[in-house]
């Protein structure tokens, strides 16, 4: 069965750029509540945990490297249909590619580079969540 929550990170360039509050002020007038979010950074070991499907990918180092250089702001999301609300919401991974309005299109500088996570499916969702925060910290 479908769950109604998503896992989100605010990526390293957000961070940087002071995109934080335009970012969670749209997620917010998205219709999202904020079950879990803390400002945290990933350790080589964590990203590389993270990003394991794609570390065949020839992106992989460049992609740890990026996600390690600074604080992310990690959340968890809720709404009906939240995967695919928020999937919808950040646009396409290149910001070339992304719908206008969308977070993406806004505030992404490169395919790499492109200011939010947005977990891919339900069961992602559960684990990526998971990753980053006990159940104490969900409300
Ligand atoms: P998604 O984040 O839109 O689900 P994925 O294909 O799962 O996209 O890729 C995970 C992340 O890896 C992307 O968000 C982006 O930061 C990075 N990435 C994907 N493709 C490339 C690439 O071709 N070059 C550099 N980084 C990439």
């Amino acid at each position: 069965m479908a769950t109604n929550r998503t896992f989100t990170m605010l990526k390293p360039d957000a961070v940087e750029n002071g995109h934080i509050g335009a970012i969670l002020e749209k997620i917010n007038a998205s219709g999202f509540r904020i079950v879990a979010m803390k400002k945290t950074q990933m350790t080589q070991a964590d990203a590389e945990a993270f990003y394991a499907v794609h570390s065949e990918r020839p992106f992989f180092g460049e992609l740890v490297e990026f996600m390690t250089r600074g604080p992310i702001v990690a959340a968890i999301l809720e709404k009906d249909n939240a995967v695919e609300d928020f999937r919808t919401l950040i646009g396409a991974t290149n910001p070339a590619d992304a719908a206008e309005g969308t977070i993406r299109k806004l505030y992404a500088t490169s395919m790499g580079e492109n200011a939010v996570h947005g977990s891919d499916s339900d069961e992602n969702a559960a684990i990526e969540g998971a990753f980053h925060f006990s159940g104490r910290e969900m409300f």
